[in-house]
């Protein structure tokens, strides 16, 4: 797996560079989930793909650019599903985006998932690669990533990042909004996934939420390529996920490559918070 993390520090350097001069137009096509992509959204892709092309160990590759799963190697041990630039409408107002990448072992399956790394172009270019903890590393002046430290939530935290448009939110979900707002939470939200679970996550915890709309009732999160990766992270960093019901986002059974779903990642407190709120499946 080694491999693959030198990869993806190869296209973090790569990304990172392209953000920084590359035509930020949207082109006249629209990706899986209906979102239209911007030429940085496939020039992103297209840098994963030919990185990946000659790693032996990868299978197979599942992008959100991409409609269906791409076969690199018959008898490569490793899917790896990933989102080549999250957030990338926001590259045009300079905000921090990401690549985030899942790394499922023989099948795509929650079970199957067995590290995830993200990374991340702002001031700094940063990744956070997670095996049986996540660490974060930082790209140096020398043009090599050094690792930082590793990353825990503590049980209890201070941000609250509220997704989706308030207009579509349950009553249930305006309820565990404003309850954590009435504790005194601080809102926390950029509309860069990437960006705001990394605030969560590295300022000690809280909740991000994403949840079922009554424009979007499955979410608007993809499970395989941007859920489950930041769940695998969360729960290794002593934090906790649902869908709103579940004991966890790895109860979910993955039945299509774009599938989404409701999503909540934080703390262990407000993720118990969450349960009391929404009720939890028996
Ligand atoms: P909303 C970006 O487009 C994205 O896929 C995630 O990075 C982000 O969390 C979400 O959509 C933002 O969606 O509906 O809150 O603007």
């Amino acid at each position: 797996m080694q491999e693959i993390f030198k990869t993806i520090e190869n296209i973090a350097i790569k990304i990172s560079d392209a953000l920084k001069y590359a035509d930020l137009g949207y082109t006249d096509h629209k990706n899986q989930t209906g979102d239209t992509q911007l030429k940085l959204d496939v020039l992103s892709d297209e840098i994963i793909t030919a990185e990946f092309k000659d790693v032996k160990s990868v299978k197979s590759l599942i992008s959100e650019e991409k409609t269906d799963e791409e076969l690199l190697n018959e008898d490569g041990e490793y899917i790896v599903a990933y989102d080549p630039l999250d957030g990338s409408s926001l590259v045009d107002v300079n905000f921090a985006v990401g690549s985030i990448f899942g790394i499922y072992k023989k099948s795509l399956s929650a079970k199957n998932l067995v590290a995830s790394v993200y990374t991340i172009y702002g001031p700094r270019l940063e990744m956070v690669v997670c095996k049986d903890s996540p660490k974060l590393y930082r790209l140096k002046r020398d043009g090599e990533f050094g690792f930082v430290r590793e990353l825990k939530l503590q049980e209890k935290g201070k941000l609250n990042a509220t997704g989706a448009t308030q207009k579509g939110w349950s009553d249930t979900h305006r309820k565990l909004v404003n309850t954590l707002f009435e504790r005194g939470y601080r809102l926390r939200y950029s509309g860069a996934m990437v960006s705001d679970l990394h605030q969560v996550l590295l300022k000690g915890g809280g909740l991000f939420s994403y949840p079922a709309t009554s424009d979007a009732p499955k979410g608007k999160l993809r499970v395989s390529f941007e859920v489950l990766p930041f769940a695998f992270i969360y729960e290794k960093a002593g934090g906790a996920t649902s869908d709103g019901f579940s004991n966890s986002l790895f109860d979910i059974e993955i039945k299509e490559l774009h599938q989404t779903t409701p999503c909540f990642f934080g703390s262990v407190d407000e993720i118990e918070t969450l349960h009391q709120i929404y009720g939890k499946k028996s």
